[in-house]
């Protein structure tokens, strides 16, 4: 309960007693201050007694009634009483904040059990790792990457790689057509024939990204990825071929693996060959235990990309001068070279990006 100053009639008061007065202000304020249930209401009865409006400035408006002799005594114990007065107030206010902190840290005790809210963190997706691994093997071979457009032009998808105008690649079927001049690229050798026409050999190109086919079932994605290679230089034979290309699998699949050569036909390439290498899940052996070994159905061998030297026609079609400069060139799908090395058996993971599947190839 506050205690207003009206209730002090102060109007002549310094004619009867004083002291009496200011020591019931003092006792009123004082009673106010302890009574006082929170540091603001603490801070308003201050106000109301030692404020610019309060009980203590009205009384000195009445000192200038007082003779010249009560004058100092009188004003000398006004300064006691507030000083005080003050002093009272600071230990209160001292005591009221100080309980309300603790109410206040008892009310948000923290709970320690509850689960923490540190944000989960991403990974990188196998087929960029897959991608960065192989460019880093090619790399110490002297092979460097190379992008190019994912809208195509026929003359970079087709006609420079040799496929003849009836060849069935070309079909509708096969092929998303964006117009009649261009495709959503259907391999990754465009890069290669771009590379050519705007750099001079000797080359060693690593041409990568992801290419299109109007082709989707189980095993097959209507979007997957692609990384090939080009060597060209002044001599260059099917020997050359087979030593990079198994250079490369004992590097990615381990060094324990055999790489095979089969007869094969691509427009691009002459002679061309399928390449195999041995089934890293089982180690070629066909079998994990007496289980049949389910990436390689028990052969021993898996097959991994394709390869030759470059057609004569593709090297003339980007400028490049034939028998003078001759190549070699091999390609691999990624998500084919993902699923080998890690035994995933199922390409739609790929897409997904479920951080459960991703997070297990991060290292
Ligand atoms: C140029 C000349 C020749 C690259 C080659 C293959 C064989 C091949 C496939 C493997 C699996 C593509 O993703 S896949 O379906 N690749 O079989 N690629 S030779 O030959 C080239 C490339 C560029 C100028």
């Amino acid at each position: 309960m506050r205690t207003s100053p009206e209730s002090f009639n102060i109007s002549g008061m310094l004619k009867e007693k004083p002291e009496e007065k200011i020591e019931e202000i003092r006792a009123a304020a004082q009673a106010a201050f302890a009574k006082a249930p929170t540091a603001k209401e603490l801070y308003d009865a201050k106000v109301q007694f030692l404020g610019k409006q309060g009980s203590f400035s009205s009384i000195m408006k009445e000192m200038g009634k007082l003779s010249a002799e009560e004058k100092p005594a009188f004003g000398k114990l006004v300064n006691e009483v507030k000083q005080a007065l003050e002093a009272i107030y600071s230990e209160r206010e001292e005591a009221l904040k100080s309980g309300e902190l603790a109410a206040q840290l008892a009310a948000e005790t923290l709970d320690l059990s509850l689960p923490s809210n540190v944000g989960q963190t991403g990974a990188r997706h196998p087929i960029a790792l897959v991608i960065e691994e192989i460019s880093g093997i090619l790399a110490r071979l002297g092979y460097s990457v190379r992008t190019g457009p994912l809208i195509e032009k026929d003359r970079y998808n087709f006609e420079g790689l040799n496929f003849p105008p009836d060849h069935p690649a070309r079909d509708m079927q096969d092929t998303f057509y964006v117009d009649k001049e261009h495709v959503l690229r259907t391999h990754t050798s465009p890069i290669q024939v771009r590379t050519m026409e705007l750099e001079n050999p000797p080359l060693r190109v690593i041409g990568v990204g992801p290419v299109f086919r109007a082709d989707s079932d189980i095993s097959h994605s209507p979007n997957f990825h692609q990384i090939e290679g080009l060597c060209i230089d002044r001599k260059v034979s099917m020997a050359d071929l087979k030593g990079t290309i198994s250079f490369f699998v004992r590097e990615y699949f381990g060094k324990d693996l055999k790489t095979r050569f089969r007869p094969s036909y691509f427009p691009f390439t002459e002679p061309s060959a399928e390449v195999d290498c041995s089934c890293p899940i089982c180690i070629g052996k066909g079998y994990i235990g007496n289980e049949p070994c389910r990436m390689c159905k028990t052969s021993g061998w898996i097959e991994i990309g394709g390869s030759g030297l470059v057609h004569p026609n593709v090297l003339k079609f980007a400028g490049v001068s034939y028998p003078e400069w001759q190549g070699f060139a091999f390609g691999f799908g990624v998500e084919r070279m993902a699923i080998i090395k890690y035994g995933i058996d199922d390409i739609r993971l790929f897409n997904e990006n479920d951080v459960r599947f991703l997070r297990q190839f991060s290292v």
